[in-house]
């Protein structure tokens, strides 16, 4: 099994339960997640050796998120603590209100100025955290945190090529962090590094400048022009409020690949593009991008079904679903 380092913020998410406005609830339900964190949990649990690199307050609430990543199976000794009498140290939170038809379901975000937002540039001792490592992932939601994470990330993808790590990105655009004029250098440069790279059709056509196209056609431009060894996307269809098709594609070598979709109830699909990407990282490590493809799909799949942010898997439940083309009452 492979040794995985990833870099990004990991937050609180407060949820009302039932279906309750946030503004009528009374308690919260409490998750932690982040998107590279929640392709951590992934990893772990199909069974790599996944160390996510983060800045936490020393306080409860950072070790809160710490035993959280810990109980998915990630490792957090390369996770900077600040010291505990900081008071000024935070977790960032984000806010979920899950909708009903007709109602959207609806984010708030409190994040600003979270403890990695303040990370020191040169703080990160990369060079050995990556020796004998074979992978680093991250996303677009890192370098957009502050101009201290940007140069942080920048710091690792360099050091990261450099030592001859494997290197994933998705754009990941986040709105409410960053104008698409500041984001777009950045995902260039990122791509361009990156030697796998999952992404959007949005994020493909506004930030990597490619015409909107059909999918297979759209990341074929992708992987030429940024030289990227496979690039995926998912593709989701609704068939109703709480329900979606939802499958993907991938491009590597000039093959189009292609999987079975899935009908995928939705209790939660917040994190099913993270834990795609786990599985198909988990395929190209092994060669193998069919069933990379098959396999993160299918998580991803999988992962509308499980409330929270993190991807709970077993490599065993995915080999049947991917086997047996999904739900089946077994007697
Ligand atoms: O991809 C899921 C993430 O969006 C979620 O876990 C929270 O990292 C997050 C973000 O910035 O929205």
């Amino acid at each position: 099994m492979a040794r995985i380092l990833t870099f990004g913020e990991a937050m609180l998410r407060l949820t009302p339960p039932d279906f309750l406005r946030l503004e009528q609830a009374h308690a919260l339900n409490l998750h932690a997640g982040g998107a590279e964190l929640n392709t951590s949990v992934g990893l772990a649990r199909l069974g790599h050796d996944v160390s996510w690199v983060s800045r936490l307050p020393g306080h409860a609430l950072g070790r809160l998120v710490a035993n959280r990543a810990r109980e998915a199976g990630v490792r957090t000794d390369a996770v900077q603590f600040v010291p505990e009498n900081d008071p000024q140290a935070r977790v960032g939170l984000y806010f979920l209100e899950f909708g009903a038809a007709p109602r959207p379901s609806a984010l708030v975000y409190d994040r600003k100025d979270s403890a990695i937002a303040r990370i020191t540039p040169g703080s990160v001792p990369w060079e050995s955290l990556m020796a004998n490592a074979d992978w680093f992932h991250v996303t677009g939601i890192t370098p957009a945190l502050s101009a201290a994470t940007a140069a942080v990330t920048r710091e690792a993808m360099q050091t990261a090529k450099r030592m001859g790590l494997r290197i994933s990105f998705d754009p990941n655009y986040r709105s409410t962090l960053w104008s698409i004029d500041e984001a777009k250098p950045w995902m260039r440069e990122a791509v361009e590094m990156a030697d796998v790279v999952t992404t959007s059709m949005e994020d493909a056509t506004v930030f990597l400048d490619i015409p909107p196209g059909e999918p297979e056609v759209v990341l074929q431009q992708v992987a030429e022009r940024y030289q990227v060894q496979a690039v995926a996307m998912s593709l989701r269809e609704n068939v109703s409020v709480w329900k979606n098709r939802f499958t993907a594609i991938a491009v590597a070598n000039g093959t189009v690949y292609r999987t079975r979709s899935y009908e995928v109830e939705i209790v939660d699909r917040i994190g099913a593009g993270d834990a795609l990407i786990a599985g198909f990282i988990d395929g190209v490590l092994a060669g193998d991008i069919q069933r990379g493809l098959d396999w993160g799909t299918a998580m991803g799949a999988v992962k509308h079904s499980i409330p929270g942010d993190f991807p709970w898997i077993t490599p065993h439940e995915i080999q049947s679903i991917v086997a047996e083309g999904g739900y089946r009452i077994r007697r």
